[in-house]
């Protein structure tokens, strides 16, 4: 079979330039091994994963509860549509539910299907429950948000690369600075037809932005004054990554509307869902919604070990422990590096700031340079670096990783 001729990475990188569309500028590393925070390319190179497949991967890779998981219900039953029931749905449903704590939960398989359900399931509350006009409902989103790549969701972003020439764009969004609550209250004051506030608890690739402390609980306390859905798109900060099982834990908040992808497969296969109280979910009936693969056997088996590996694994306390580890080594060594200006991340998703202009390839070529001492990281926007490795990772390990990034940034010549 082609499939199993083995490739250089040139061959590799070649067959994706000619055959495949263009809209990623992937690191030049071609993987083709996974197991816990290890990845290894074609050529058979080790290296640290830090960027974990932007936080899919937080139960590291191939991770064999998982895999068992996966590989036992792919021989028993893959998929059988919504249109007739199976035996592994409701079994995840509930097991998700009692997790996040919540009644409902609607399974999808991409983050970006699983806002839009959200935006959906908001909008229709709107109309239904709320009184608001039809098609009059507003939903407020932040600034530099990142949420996904469907139309309706690149309408309200600001990121010109992600929304050009994709026009018409959907309306009904309002844009608000991040980590503004004036700003926030000043747009739920001055128009009672907003549904919904959809925010990241830290923006992701905006450059992990981690909002002022109180930021989340005052947000939701707006919202609720104003009878507003909190709506937290947890999809990278979710399942443990920051520190805790969800990043708004950090501030007690409940959210009207919880969004979950990437890690609650643990990056084995696409599992996404949207989790919410009856007096919100009961909107969504028969007809009104639905996904071909959403809430598959195999999604259903491979959610529940990904979560059960997190918790038996204590993953959250391990990120909020080695991530406080790694700003306290970088925060000692960044005084005398004139590179880097600071770093900034909550648990272990975290980022370092270049001293050089957005538009400059700097990160681009630290990156590079990371590469060659056998760590795998990628900027974000300009001279951002997201560092987000898998969670399994231990003291050891994360300390050889800090002392790859210094090495490297300290050698590194502009
Ligand atoms: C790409 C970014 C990260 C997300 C949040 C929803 C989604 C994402 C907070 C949609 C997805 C991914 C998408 C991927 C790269 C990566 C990314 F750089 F795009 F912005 F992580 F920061 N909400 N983020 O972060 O989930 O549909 O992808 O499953 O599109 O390049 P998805």
């Amino acid at each position: 079979m082609a499939v199993l001729e083995h490739l250089t990475s040139q061959h590799a990188i070649d067959l994706e330039n000619k055959y495949g569309a263009h809209n990623y500028h992937p690191l030049p590393v071609v993987l083709s091994r996974g197991e816990g925070v290890f990845v290894w390319d074609v050529e058979g190179k080790k290296y640290y994963d830090f960027l974990s497949a932007y936080s899919a991967v937080n139960q590291g890779h191939c991770h064999p509860k998982i895999v068992g998981a996966m590989t036992e219900q792919a021989r028993t039953l893959t998929l059988t549509s919504r249109a007739f029931y199976n035996d592994m749905l409701g079994k995840f449903e509930q097991y998700v539910t009692d997790t996040f704590q919540f009644d409902k939960l609607l399974p999808m398989n991409t983050g970006a299907e699983a806002v839009e359900t959200a935006l959906k399931i908001c909008r229709r509350w709107a109309y239904q429950k709320k009184g608001i006009a039809e098609n009059q409902a507003k939903i407020v989103v932040c600034e530099n948000n990142f949420h996904g790549r469907t139309t309706t969701i690149v309408s309200f972003s600001n990121d010109p690369v992600a929304r050009k020439n994709y026009g018409p764009y959907t309306e009904g969004f309002i844009k608000i600075e991040y980590d503004n609550l004036s700003a926030l209250e000043a747009a739920l004051e001055n128009d009672t037809s907003i549904a919904g506030f959809l925010v990241e608890p830290i923006q992701g690739e905006a450059g992990v932005y981690v909002p002022s402390k109180g930021y989340l609980a005052s947000a939701k306390a707006l919202c609720e004054k104003h009878n507003v859905l909190f709506i937290a798109d947890e999809v990278q900060t979710g399942v443990a990554r920051t520190g805790k099982m969800l990043a708004v834990d950090h501030e007690n908040v409940k959210p009207d509307i919880l969004i979950l992808g990437k890690a609650l497969s643990g990056g084995a296969y696409p599992v996404s869902a949207v989790l919410a109280n009856d007096d919100i979910m009961e909107v969504i009936t028969p007809g009104s919604h639905g996904s071909t693969f959403g809430g598959n056997p195999i999604a259903a088996a491979v959610g529940m070990a990904a979560l059960e590996v997190v918790k038996e694994e204590s993953l959250a306390e391990n990120a909020m422990e080695l991530g406080q580890l790694f700003r306290d080594e970088l925060n000692k060594f960044i005084p005398n590096c004139d590179l880097v200006t600071k770093v900034r991340g909550k648990g272990l998703l975290n980022a370092i700031l270049i001293n050089d202009t957005e538009d400059s390839s700097t990160a681009w070529d630290i990156c590079m340079a990371l590469k060659e001492n056998g760590l795998l990281a990628k900027p974000t926007h300009g001279n951002i670096i997201r560092f987000a490795p898998p969670l399994v990772m231990d003291r050891e390990q994360l300390l050889e990783c800090v002392s790859i990034i210094i090495k490297t940034l300290e050698a590194f010549k502009k």
